[in-house]
């Protein structure tokens, strides 16, 4: 019975192989198919099948109803059918920038997909220290075709707005609401475990500056009010695969409609914590250039690309008014430097850690590059308004490396 897949289960790696075979027609009926578990992620589970002989594979993806990283987030199945349907959206207003959607199984609760395995996952790369030369570029194209494109100055109001109903998306929101919003400013849940290192700094500097979590708290309630464009949700360096000449988004299931500084920031954010290892741990200049290059380069690329987007695609006829479109991507990088700030302090103090920072072996180098996020995270939050072009993005993160430098 369960074979037929009628109703829902989680599936092993050897019902994966039958359920590929009875619902798709990738590959050959002879094929000898192996299929592994290869997810990482803190919520879903991804197998890989392939067909060793013809080099064919793709991916299925399936949502359990409680969170892989902990059973204490019970989720909504739903998340699989916004990262299906977002996945094709996306690839429509980005093309080949995001993996192809072969299949979405309401019943199963998966999703079949484009193999990437040729691939890395960008925070790796970035980890082994490799330069993509194009991972700017894709990035803005990626952001502003799928932000601006989906957002009140250019759709249909109406259509728009059924954008909005398709893409309620309360239990993945209320993860970041938690995870981002709330807990590294007060550890509520007690979950955040801090380096121990940097334990009593962190509470000293964060938890105890009520002008910061003031801000946090104004933060919080616009991610949850302002629907300005269907943003991706999740657009850290995990969420991104790359290669040589090939960057692919992935992994959409925190969609929903918020502000677009949501994304862009989560980006620049994440560049950062790149740097802050290289920075830390010496790593080759060429590459350290390379990531400067960058981080800038996202934030001055975004508003160019923007402001050509805007030319071309506005509709509303009150954003055509002369200057809006300068006013407007303001607020957008506004947004940027504050959601810098909430994912650099998150991915420190919260639960959800990342590698670049958390496997720096070094006791002393780790402190060093979580004091230099934490530090220009600040800054970010407290002083959004200062930051509107790369270098002056990039130049709080220096001047924080060399505080933390000299002490
Ligand atoms: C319970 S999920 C923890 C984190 O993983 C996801 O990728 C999101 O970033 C979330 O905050
Ligand atoms: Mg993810």
């Amino acid at each position: 019975m369960m074979a037929d897949f009628n109703s829902y289960f989680l599936m092993n790696a050897d019902e994966v192989i039958k359920y590929v075979r009875s619902k798709t027609d990738f590959f050959d009926g002879s094929a000898q198919l192996t299929c592994a578990e290869i997810g990482d992620g803190n919520l879903n589970y991804v197998f890989r099948v392939i067909d060793e002989q013809s080099g064919k594979s793709l991916i299925v993806k399936q949502a359990g109803d409680t969170a892989r990283i902990s059973d204490e987030f019970k989720l909504s199945t739903n998340r699989i059918r916004i990262e299906s349907n977002v996945l094709k959206l996306e690839g429509e207003l980005a093309p080949g920038l995001v993996p192809d959607v072969y299949l979405y199984d309401s019943v199963m609760n998966c999703c079949v997909m484009e193999d990437l395995s040729d691939h890395t996952i960008l925070r790796t790369a970035l980890m082994e220290g490799r330069i993509f030369p194009k991972l700017a570029d894709d990035l803005t194209t990626f952001m502003v075709n799928t932000l601006l494109l989906t957002s009140d100055v250019v759709m249909e109001h109406k259509a728009k707005k059924a954008l909005v109903q398709d893409y309620i998306n309360p239990e993945l929101c209320e993860i970041s609401e938690d995870l981002v919003y709330s807990e590294p400013f007060t550890d509520h849940n007690n979950r955040n475990n801090l380096f121990p290192a940097n334990k009593e700094w962190v509470e000293q500097n964060i938890y105890a500056d009520d002008a910061l979590r003031f801000e946090a708290a104004k933060l919080k309630f616009a991610f949850m009010t302002n629907a300005q464009a269907l943003v991706h949700g999740d657009l850290h360096s995990g969420s991104v695969f790359v290669k040589e000449d090939s960057t692919k988004v992935i992994d959409p299931e925190f969609a929903f409609y918020g502000p677009m500084g949501y994304d862009t920031g989560n980006v620049v954010a994440n560049l950062m914590f790149a740097w802050s290892r290289a920075h830390v741990t010496n790593a080759e200049e060429n590459y350290v250039a390379w990531l400067e290059e960058t981080i800038k380069d996202t934030v001055d690329l975004f508003a160019e690309k923007f402001l050509v987007s805007w030319k071309k695609n506005v509709t509303d006829i009150m954003a055509k008014e002369p200057g809006f479109d300068r006013w407007y991507l303001e607020t957008v990088l506004h947004d940027t430097a504050s959601v810098t700030g909430m994912e650099l302090i998150r991915r420190i103090a919260g639960l959800a850690k990342v590698k670049d920072l958390s496997t720096i072996s070094d006791e002393q180098q780790r402190v060093r590059a979580e004091r230099i996020c934490l530090t220009a995270a600040k800054q970010f939050i407290l002083n959004p308004a200062s930051y509107k072009t790369g270098e002056q993005f990039l130049l709080v993160l220096k001047d924080s490396a060399s505080s933390h430098n000299m002490q």
